[in-house]
């Protein structure tokens, strides 16, 4: 049974929905990534996806971010998860078909929050599938939470989280743009690309960050980055790489060279 250090990939929600509607899915983008995947064929790999516009509209239009306020939210916490569980039953499909052995693990059911950061994780079932050669697959999702009652975890916490509980090898973070960016490159043409950054230089980046941000209640770009520090400060690299352009992910699991921007320790 295997013992190797995991790759913890994330699949940001802007690339396998469409964050201009809500509760539209790209299923070609689902499709091909699951290709990829397969093509790819890594071992000891950990899926984490975003919520697009899946979670984001129902758990803004909620207020579930913030905690629990009155009995308005409740059932919305549960339609909220519900949708994040549709997202990702089409990914899964998507990769089930292609003789992935993905197994999904809703963090709703293992992950319990305290003031939104994670204080408990029953990780147990998690580090047996791995071990014999599963692929897990979380996603964000709604949680419950000690003092807030319950609240929004965020994909990029729950990577940054598993990365160091699991020892991971690399994090892989897929988004629809190239890489990190001084500003926005949606916005700004002038947005200048970063290709390599050690810690010190992402520390110093962090508040001009743009990127992708959209109608997300778990911020952007900046907010992934500031979750990635403490993975990076342990030493485990971040590839962060377009996976809505074709092969780029495919590269990116590989090891193969590819655009997009590397962050280091040194
Ligand atoms: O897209 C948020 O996950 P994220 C999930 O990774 C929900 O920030 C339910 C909004």
């Amino acid at each position: 049974m295997s013992q190797a250090k995991p790759t913890i990939l994330k699949i940001g929600g802007s690339v396998i929905t469409d964050k201009s509607k809500e509760m539209e899915v790209r299923m070609d983008a689902i499709s091909r990534l699951a290709d990829e995947i397969f093509e790819a064929n890594p071992k000891n790999l950990i899926i984490i996806h975003g919520g697009g516009s899946f979670g984001h509209p129902l758990a803004r239009k909620y207020a579930l971010k913030e905690g629990f306020k009155d009995a308005s939210q409740i059932v919305g916490f549960a339609e909220t998860h519900h949708v994040m569980t549709v997202l990702n039953g089409l990914f899964m499909d998507a990769l089930i078909w292609r003789g992935i052995p993905a197994v999904s693990i809703p963090p709703s059911s293992c992950a319990l929050t305290k003031n939104g950061r994670i204080a408990c994780f029953e990780e147990t079932p998690l580090k047996r599938l791995l071990e014999m050669g599963f692929t897990p697959v979380l996603y964000g999702d709604t949680v419950l939470d000690t003092e807030l009652g319950f609240t929004i975890l965020s994909g990029d916490q729950l990577t940054s989280f598993l990365a160091l509980r699991f020892n991971a090898e690399r994090i892989l973070i897929g988004v629809d743009v190239d890489g990190l960016y001084d500003a926005d490159p949606k916005t700004n043409v002038k947005a200048k690309m970063f290709e390599h950054l050690s810690l010190e230089e992402l520390k110093k980046t962090h508040g001009l960050l743009g990127g992708s941000n959209g109608c997300d209640v778990t911020g952007g770009m900046a907010n992934k980055i500031a979750e990635l520090i403490p993975a990076v400060e342990r030493g485990i690299p971040v590839l962060i790489v377009n996976a809505s352009k074709p092969k780029y992910l495919y590269k990116a699991l590989k090891g193969e060279k590819v655009k997009g921007t590397l962050i280091e320790k040194e």
